[in-house]
């Protein structure tokens, strides 16, 4: 696909700033939402240097809903006809029992997973279907397919993206929009980096002795169902890592029976 206008929310790190890269590389222009400024400068600089593309920056934290309203309603007019939402904003915090976790952790999980990527796909697709055309892709994730031990919150706002998915899928099935739920596995990026605040030990310990993903294998995914012909809608793909079978189950060399 060429010359479409791709909104990738939490485009400044690990799959988001893969999509970015991929997207670009194919020669379509983004939009690009983040927080951090600074990084997706540098990111709109190297691709618009690198590739045939034109980026326009939405800095907002996605739950914000006034600023995400401002940002959408005020898109330059060559980025304000959005052919593919990649809703992929989002972070676990913590892997406390649920009965022990932080409350404020919790809200954020959901305010951020659930509640903001509503609000996006509630400020776009209502442009999508005036314009007959449109794709919405969400990024869940196998946690949302069975909770895990210190995972509950954040598996359940993964539950909430799937279901999301399904009824918006439900909701547009009688338009050419289509909607697809990916749901990776291990993804080595600054994921768990953020769900263990910051202690970047910690986070190496979840990739050890295996080969996870890269935010690249899942922008080949997003790409991949962005790209098929328009009669071809897929719903959903789990991307694991080759020695992982379920959240819980990976292979890890000589540490495995
Ligand atoms: P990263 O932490 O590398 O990237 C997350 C991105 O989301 C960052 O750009 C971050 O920006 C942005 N973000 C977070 N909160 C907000 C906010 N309130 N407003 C705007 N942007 C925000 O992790 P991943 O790339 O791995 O995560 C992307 C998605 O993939 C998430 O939804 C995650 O749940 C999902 N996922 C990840 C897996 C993994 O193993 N890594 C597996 C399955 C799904 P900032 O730096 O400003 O926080
Ligand atoms: C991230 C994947 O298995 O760490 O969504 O929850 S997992």
């Amino acid at each position: 696909m060429k010359n479409k206008t791709i909104f990738i929310t939490g485009a400044s790190s690990g799959i988001g700033e893969a999509c970015a890269r991929k997207f670009a590389s194919e020669g379509n222009i983004l939009i690009l939402n983040g927080r951090n400024r600074i990084l997706l400068e540098s990111l709109k600089h190297e691709l618009e240097t690198s590739y045939s593309t034109s980026i326009h920056l939405a800095i907002f934290d996605v739950r914000d809903h006034e600023a995400a309203t401002q940002a959408i309603n005020s898109l330059p007019a060559p980025f304000q006809n959005i052919d593919v939402l990649i809703n992929n904003a989002g972070l676990a915090l913590g892997v406390d029992k649920e009965y022990e976790g932080n409350m404020d952790d919790y809200t954020t999980m959901i305010d951020t997973n659930i509640t903001a990527l509503l609000h996006m796909t509630r400020l776009i697709v209502p442009g999508m279907i005036e314009r007959n055309c449109g794709h919405i892709i969400n990024i869940g994730s196998i946690a949302g397919e069975k909770a895990y031990p210190g995972g509950s919150v954040y598996c359940a706002t993964k539950a909430a993206v799937k279901a999301l998915s399904d009824g918006l899928r439900m909701d547009l099935y009688h338009t050419p929009i289509r909607v697809t739920l990916l749901k990776p596995g291990l993804v080595e990026t600054r994921f768990s980096i953020v769900r263990y605040y910051g202690n970047e030990q910690k986070a190496a310990h979840v990739y050890r002795h295996i080969q996870p993903l890269t935010g690249k294998d899942i922008a080949e995914s997003a790409y991949f169902a962005a790209d098929a012909p328009a009669h071809v809608q897929i719903s959903e793909m789990e991307i694991l890592a080759t020695h992982q079978a379920s959240a819980q189950m990976v292979w890890r060399e000589g540490e495995n029976p």
